[in-house]
């Protein structure tokens, strides 16, 4: 068997946590990823009927959350209470490789090494994954982070989904093209709970990226790269937001500019026209 700290997957999941951290999005305990494994890869390094510890779907209303479409799914997660900072010198105490149960509880087969369990926000992973991947069968990763200017948007900028997103792709000329369906909103919730992981699945249907006011953003994507790019993408067009601060803006990415990149890029089934002013 070989040895899973060399794992690709793994090696790709610590550093991006590393970069996040490095990024000031993941202070102290703030955030948590999620990465759903193939099986033919967790068997490359793993021994799958070796269960090391049993753990509880925790803080999950069963009655809110079927987690039944994940059953035998495995993932690789953060660990509750863990910090980013700590994830690449020590992923085996930091994360878990997990799979889902049948008995819908969870098998941990991987890491957690201090007796830890998976990430507060384990409901709202979950669900997202399950409204993600009934959308894009190739959805695999879940990230959740608090960027501070994205953050600090959203105690400035009316919380409307549709002039969100428009200010967003005014701020950078990649925008519209990275994120055509606009970002998801939700109002401040209460994390960690069945509700917030119910809202950001309705909203994860239609967007890979949803804010959570106040608090940070959930992304979604095909692998880790595409998913931090997208938090990156959005996080570097509200830095923009933020430095133009109340200055008089006296240029800017025009709709019929973004309509030239909507055909550039052939995106026009895509975008959420609904968010143009003149439609
Ligand atoms: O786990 O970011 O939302 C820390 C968080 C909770
Ligand atoms: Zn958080």
């Amino acid at each position: 068997m070989k040895n899973v700290l060399e794992a690709p997957f793994l090696v790709e999941f610590a550093k991006t946590a590393a970069n996040m951290y490095r990024l000031g999005w993941d202070e102290r305990n703030g955030g948590n990823i999620s990465y759903l494994l193939k099986e033919e890869e967790v068997k490359e390094f793993l021994d799958v009927n070796h269960v090391i510890r049993k753990l509880p779907l925790a803080g999950v209303n069963s009655a809110a959350f079927d987690i039944s479409p994940l059953i035998g799914k495995y993932f690789l997660v953060t660990g509750t209470g863990k910090y980013f900072k700590n994830v690449l010198d020590d992923p085996e105490t930091n994360l878990g490789i997990i799979r889902i149960a049948k008995d819908k509880t969870i098998d941990l087969l991987w890491g957690y090494k201090d007796g830890g369990r998976t990430t507060s926000e384990f409901p709202a992973h979950m669900m997202s994954h399950i409204a993600r991947l009934k959308v894009d069968p190739n959805n695999r990763v879940v990230m959740h982070c608090h960027p501070t200017n994205l953050l600090a948007m959203t105690y400035v900028h009316e919380l409307d989904e549709a002039k969100f997103s428009h200010t967003l792709w005014e701020m950078s000329t990649e925008c519209i093209v990275v994120f055509p369906e606009g970002v998801g909103v939700l109002p401040w919730m209460l994390c960690g709970t069945d509700e917030i992981g119910i809202a950001t699945a309705e909203k994860m249907a239609s967007f890979r990226i949803v804010l959570w006011s106040l608090h940070g953003v959930y992304a979604a994507g095909k692998n880790l790269d595409e998913t931090f790019g997208l938090i990156e993408t959005v996080e570097k067009a509200a830095t923009i937001y933020n430095i133009i601060g109340q200055r008089k803006v006296v240029n800017t990415i025009s709709e019929d500019a973004m309509k030239q990149l909507v055909d550039l890029f052939k995106i026009r089934d895509v975008v959420r026209w609904d968010f143009f002013r003149n439609k």
